[in-house]
């Protein structure tokens, strides 16, 4: 049975591509009530949010978070890894770390997107020791705590570093430690890959995370992805994580949501490979 969690931004948020913002108790409410196993939670600032309160509005609705999003702190505070000013890059480190207490407690991962950075400069080799680097304090961070970073990879729109499952598994073998993976979303795929399929397949034993929105980022069924083939080709790798709806809400949060795991639970996967 297909786990699905929906993305949920624990406060207001300018990131379009969001159904679920603010009002966390009803939200989570309505979004169990969908069906829905999990909420995934966007939050910007950990220090925002009561652990306590999470901890038991998930237990009351019987929800699992299978990952926390960061990438608010970029969009609306511009922290990143991969800043040119050291200060704004150690701001980064330390509130991606701030969320380790909680992730922890919730068995989430934490996801690395845009507060990697867009890049872009021109000392291109330098950006990368910087993202390797600031990596590599959250992911030992992280390991003592037992939770787990994927690393997003994401359209060339959107950040120059790292668009490709290629690249992002070459980045893991850089630095080479178990508990960093990757959190693959389809509508950066069906720009970058060549092959989404392929790209699933040889991201195979990395992956840590799924987001799903359709070729027009609106939920899927909106647009031209083939899910079923899609999601066959996932849990062929022997993928056991959730399935997390990003994608903008259209016509409405609730409708966008309902229609998301209407579609998703009614596609056919090919039973030699689902589970
Ligand atoms: C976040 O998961 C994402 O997919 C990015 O597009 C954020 O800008
Ligand atoms: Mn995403």
């Amino acid at each position: 049975m297909m786990q699905l969690s929906i993305v949920l931004s624990t406060h207001q948020a300018s990131f379009d591509a969001v159904a679920f913002k603010g009002d966390l108790a009803a939200n989570v409410a309505q979004i169990a009530s969908m069906g829905y196993d999990g909420v995934e939670l966007a939050i910007r600032d950990p220090k925002l949010v009561d652990p306590g309160e999470i901890l038991e509005l998930m237990a009351e609705h019987q929800l699992t978070v299978p990952a926390i999003g960061t990438g608010q702190a970029w969009g609306e505070e511009k922290l990143s890894l991969t800043d040119p000013d050291a200060s704004i890059r150690q701001r980064a480190i330390e509130r991606l770390e701030s969320h380790i207490p909680l992730a922890a407690k919730l068995k989430a991962k934490i996801i690395v997107g845009l507060i990697r950075g867009i890049g872009g400069l021109s000392d291109s080799q330098k950006e990368e020791q910087w993202l390797v680097e600031g990596l590599q304090h959250c992911l030992e961070k992280a390991a003592s705590h037992g939770v787990k970073i994927a690393l997003e990879p994401l359209n060339r729109y959107e950040t120059t570093l790292i668009h490709t499952v290629s690249q992002g598994v070459a980045l893991i073998d850089k630095i080479g430690v178990d508990n960093m993976g990757l959190l693959l979303d389809t509508f950066h795929m069906n720009i970058e890959e060549p092959s989404i399929n392929a790209s699933i397949k040889s991201g195979k034993d990395s992956i840590f995370h799924f987001h799903v929105a359709d070729s027009n980022r609106w939920h899927p069924g909106a647009g031209h992805l083939d899910f079923a083939d899609i999601l066959t080709t996932l849990y062929s790798t022997g993928y056991q994580g959730f399935v997390s709806g990003e994608f903008m809400p259209i016509p409405d949060a609730p409708a966008s949501a309902a229609r998301a795991i209407e579609y998703l639970r009614g596609l056919k996967l090919s039973a030699s490979h689902s589970h």
